[in-house]
C-alpha cells in the first residue's frame, strides 16, 4: 500500500490533520493504537480558543460545536476564598468556547468515516522506518497480520507516550522538562455547574478548578499529592475539599451529586526540539506537554496542525517546501509562549510541597495585583483566549 502522509495517532491532532489533508485531496492514512470508543471516551480538554474553532470550521466540523458549545466571555479567579472576574471579552474582544474534547473527536471521526477517510483503529506495533529516505514506510500489525505503508511523510500525532518521538536519534533532539510535585484529581458529575463561568482557585490547601461540559454536566478538579490514589477520595471527601477551596459564594451554592468519572493526572511541562526529523513531523502532545492549568494542550495541538497542514499543502499543490522547512521553528515559537503561560498559571495557583509562608504571600500579592490591575489582567486574558497564529 502507498499513501502520501501516514498519520500515527488518531487523537484530535491526527484526526484534524487527516481531515484537512483529505479536503485538499492529499491521500493519508491514520494509524490509531486504540479503538474508536476508547479514543472518544477520554475525558480531557474542555476549553477551545477561537483559533481552534476556526480550524474545526475549516475542517467542516463546526455545526454541532456552533449549536452546543458555550461561549465564555470571562473566567473567575479566587484566592483566600474570595473570587473576582477577568473579563476576557472586554480585555481582548475575544471569548473561549466550552466544548469537550470527547465531542471534538466524535465530530471528526464521524465526518472522516462519512467521507471515506482512512482510519485504522487497533493498529499494533506501529513503527516509522527509513525516515528521511525516499522509500520511507510505516509498519504495523492489525488482527495479527503485518502491514506496510509506503509514504512521503509521517506525522507523529501519537501523544506523549507514542512511538514517533522515540524513533528520533537522541543526539538530534533537545528535551526541556519540568515535572510538578502534585497531580489533579478530576471528577465529572451530572449536576449543574456551580457558576456559568470557570473558577480557578488558589487556596492554602491547594488549587481547585470548577469547570463544565454542559448545563447538567460539571467537571471539577482539586490538586492532590502525587502519591494520592483515587480510591482514597470517595465523593463525600472530594466535595468537602472542593468546597473548602472555592470562593465562599460558590461553595455555598454548589450542587453536589455522585461522580460518574474520577481520575488523577500528573502535571508536567515538556518540549522536544526540533519538532521534526527529516520527513517525520511531531504534532501536539507527541512534541510538547503543558500542565492543564492554562487549558492550552489541545489548542496547541491544533496550532501545530495549522502549521503542518499549510506546509504539506504548499508542498503538494505548489511544489514549495519553504513552510515545511520552517514548521518546527514556527510551531515552537507559539508552543514556548503557551509553555510559559501554563507554567505561570500553575505556579501562581498551586501549593508546592516546600512552599513557605513567604511564597504564599507572593502568590496572594500576585492575585491581588491581578484583581486590581488592568495591565496584569490583560496579559492573562490575551494568553488565555489564545495568542494569534503566525502568518507563514
Ligand atoms: P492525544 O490526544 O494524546 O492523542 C494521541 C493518540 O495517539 C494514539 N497513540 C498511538 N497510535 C498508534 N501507535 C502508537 N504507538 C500510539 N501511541 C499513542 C493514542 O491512543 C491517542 O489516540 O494527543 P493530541 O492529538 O496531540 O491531542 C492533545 C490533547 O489530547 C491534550 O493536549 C489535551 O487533552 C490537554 N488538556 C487540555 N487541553 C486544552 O486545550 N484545554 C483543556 O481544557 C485541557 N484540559 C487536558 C485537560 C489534559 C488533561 N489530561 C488528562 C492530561 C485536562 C486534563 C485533565
Ligand atoms: C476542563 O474542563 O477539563 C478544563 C478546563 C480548564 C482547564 C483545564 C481543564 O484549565
Amino acid at each position: 500500500m502507498r499513501t502520501k502522509v501516514v498519520i500515527i495517532g488518531g487523537g484530535p491532532s491526527g484526526l484534524l490533520l487527516s481531515r484537512l489533508l483529505s479536503l485538499e485531496n492529499i491521500d493519508n492514512v491514520v494509524l490509531e493504537k486504540q479503538s474508536r470508543e476508547h479514543v472518544q471516551g477520554r475525558i480531557r480538554a474542555g476549553v477551545l480558543e477561537n483559533g481552534t474553532i476556526e480550524m474545526l470550521r475549516l475542517a467542516g466540523v463546526s455545526k454541532r460545536l456552533d449549536n452546543e458549545g458555550f461561549k465564555h466571555n470571562g473566567i473567575e479567579l479566587s484566592f483566600k476564598n474570595h473570587g473576582f472576574r477577568i473579563d476576557l471579552k472586554k480585555l481582548t474582544d475575544k471569548h473561549v468556547t466550552v466544548y469537550g474534547q470527547t465531542e471534538v473527536t466524535k465530530d471528526l471521526y464521524e465526518i472522516i468515516e462519512k467521507e471515506n477517510g482512512n482510519i485504522i483503529n487497533c493498529a499494533e506495533d506501529v513503527l516509522p522506518q527509513k525516515v528521511g529516505e525516499i522509500n520511507s514506510f510505516v509498519t504495523f500489525k492489525k488482527n495479527g497480520i503485518e502491514n506496510k505503508i509506503m509514504c512521503d511523510f509521517v506525522a507523529g500525532c501519537d501523544g506523549y507516550h507514542g512511538i514517533s518521538r522515540k524513533v528520533i536519534p537522541e543526539n538530534l533532539i533537545n528535551v526541556f522538562e519540568r515535572i510538578y510535585p502534585f497531580g489533579w484529581l478530576g471528577i465529572l458529575s451530572e449536576t449543574p455547574p456551580v457558576k456559568e463561568e470557570l473558577i480557578y482557585a488558589n487556596h492554602g490547601n491547594g488549587f481547585a478548578l470548577a469547570s463544565m461540559r454542559n448545563n447538567n454536566l460539571s467537571r471539577y478538579y482539586i490538586q492532590t499529592s502525587l502519591d494520592d490514589r483515587v480510591e482514597a477520595w470517595d465523593d463525600k471527601r472530594f466535595w468537602e475539599e472542593l468546597k473548602r477551596r472555592l470562593p465562599i459564594e460558590a461553595s455555598e451554592s454548589i450542587i453536589t451529586g455522585p461522580s460518574i468519572e474520577k481520575s488523577i493526572a500528573p502535571l508536567r511541562s515538556f518540549v522536544c526540539e526540533p519538532m521534526n526529523w527529516n520527513n517525520l513531523f511531531l504534532v501536539g502532545d507527541a512534541a510538547h506537554i503543558v500542565p492543564p492549568t492554562g487549558a492550552k494542550g489541545l489548542n496547541l495541538a491544533v496550532s501545530d496542525v495549522y502549521y503542518l497542514f499549510k506546509g504539506l499543502k504548499k508542498h503538494y499543490l505548489f511544489n514549495d517546501d519553504k513552510d515545511l522547512k520552517n514548521y518546527s521553528t514556527k510551531a515552537l515559537s507559539r508552543v514556548w509562549k503557551a509553555i510559559r503561560f501554563s507554567w505561570w498559571m500553575t505556579t501562581t495557583f498551586h501549593k508546592f510541597p516546600e512552599q513557605t509562608s513567604f511564597d504564599q504571600r507572593i502568590q496572594d500579592s500576585e492575585l491581588e495585583y491581578l484583581e486590581n490591575s488592568i495591565a496584569s489582567q490583560t496579559v492573562l486574558a490575551e494568553n488565555y483566549v489564545g495568542l494569534p497564529y503566525e502568518e507563514l
